[in-house]
């Protein structure tokens, strides 16, 4: 099975409101998503490997295909991409009324 195309990493106590913010927004849009842990309190958030996922090294880290995104504007990024796709799958769906039969 495919992978959703976002990968949310929030804080293990979800205690974060940046990530609890981003977490409420990926479900109001219902944008399919993975969501792993960081275990905060034991600085894993200093661990190399998600120091590589990570340019802040702090919460939420957002993943989406290549890109990686920290910081407040997530959430308001991820309102205009839902509605950006939105407004894609409208055109499609106008797109395929139109279009004549065989
Ligand atoms: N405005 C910040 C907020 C992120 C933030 O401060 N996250 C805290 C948890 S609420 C964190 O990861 N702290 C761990 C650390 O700084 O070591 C952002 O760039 O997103």
């Amino acid at each position: 099975m495919a992978h959703p195309p976002f990968h949310l990493y929030t804080d293990a106590q979800f205690a974060s409101p940046y990530a609890m913010s981003v977490f409420v927004t990926l479900r109001e849009k219902r944008l399919p998503f993975d969501l792993s842990t960081v275990d905060l309190a034991n600085k894993a958030n200093y661990a190399t490997d998600y120091a590589a996922r990570s340019l802040t090294r702090r919460v939420p880290t957002l993943i989406h295909e290549d890109l990686m995104l920290n910081g407040d504007p997530v959430p308001h990024k991820l309102k205009e991409y839902a509605t950006q796709q939105w407004q894609r799958a409208s055109v499609q769906q106008w797109a395929q009324l139109e279009r004549p039969p065989l």
